[in-house]
């Protein structure tokens, strides 16, 4: 069949068989995805049995909850990133800290402070180093942003996250930081391990079919929000893992590099309340001012709650 067989196809089948109130948006998405999908069909005479191993392949991946780690995977997530930069560029708006993707595990609802917080739940303490994140939110010209709201959410000294792993406590590793008076956020954890897609898993199984590693660079997730200002969705990557520049998932942006400076004097570690050394990682915040012809920066996605 040629295209236009294809879209008179698709039409006959999907619009003129309406019989009540029609989705246009809906309507439209799916007559395109259809006839783009039956041309593909044509063009690499997909076959049947292919067809119907691709659709057991949702079924599964929806049911293992991991398409949302697929998107991560196959770069879905990262093209809307840039898509989002190209539509802020058109709209005249530029600065501020880049934004890179949210993943498929934020929770929300962790514990909320003003200034400081410690994430960890300190059973990993004596396995991995302390780290302490901080930073201070402004605008783009600099001016500190007091009260804006950071969410942070991390891996542990395996790459798993809380919610997900069930064998962490509720909420470790994760927490809302309200910027002091002076626009400042300080966080007590401990040193994140780069995730791994689960072996077995439906999203390593299409992996293995692209030749493709499913790991992450160590990395510290954030939500920065304050009224006025663009919510802004990113993440710090540390320098010296061996996936920093090699992330599955695409997330790795420059300016969204973080050094994590081991920490040895004795003056900074008492200071700090601490025993012993300690690695320090400075991820500054600049959020841009809202303005009315801005492309929004909230979107709607079925997030985990606790
Ligand atoms: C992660 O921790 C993550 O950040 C992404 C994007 C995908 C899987 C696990
Ligand atoms: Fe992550």
């Amino acid at each position: 069949m040629n295209r236009q067989e294809i879209d008179a196809l698709v039409k006959q089948m999907n619009v003129d068989t309406a019989t009540g109130p029609v989705d246009e948006r809906v309507q439209q998405i799916t007559v395109r995805l259809l006839g783009d999908l039956f041309q593909a069909i044509e063009d690499l005479d997909i076959s049947q049995t292919e067809l119907w191993k691709g659709l057991e392949y949702f079924t599964d991946a929806g049911q293992a909850n991991e398409l949302g780690l697929l998107a991560a995977g196959l770069g879905l997530e990262h093209y809307l990133d840039l898509r989002a930069d190209e539509a802020d560029a058109k709209a005249g708006i530029s600065g501020g800290t880049p934004r890179t993707i949210e993943g498929p595990l934020y929770v929300s609802g962790a514990p909320e402070s003003v200034g400081f917080a410690r994430m960890d739940d300190g059973s990993e303490s004596d396995k991995i180093p302390t780290l302490i994140i901080e930073g201070t939110v402004t605008d783009t010209e600099g001016n500190i942003i007091e009260g804006a709201k950071v969410e942070i959410w991390h891996a542990n000294s395996l790459g798993n996250y809380s919610f997900f792993d069930k064998s962490q406590s509720d909420f470790n590793l994760r927490r809302s930081i309200f910027s002091d008076q002076d626009g400042k956020y300080v966080a007590l954890t401990t040193m994140p391990v780069g995730y791994g897609c689960p072996p077995e898993g439906t999203t390593q199984f299409v992996l293995d079919k692209l030749g493709r590693h499913g790991n992450r660079p160590s990395h510290v997730h954030y939500f920065v929000s304050a009224p006025g200002y663009r919510k802004l969705t990113t993440q710090f990557n540390i320098e010296g893992d061996q996936y920093l520049w090699d992330d599955f998932a695409f997330a790795t942006r420059e300016g969204l590099v973080a050094t994590a400076v081991d920490v040895t004097d004795e003056a900074e570690i008492a200071k700090r309340g601490l025993k012993g050394p300690f690695k320090h990682i400075q991820f500054d915040i600049e959020l841009v001012k809202e303005q009315a012809a801005a492309p929004t920066t909230e979107v709607d996605r079925r997030r985990a709650s606790a």
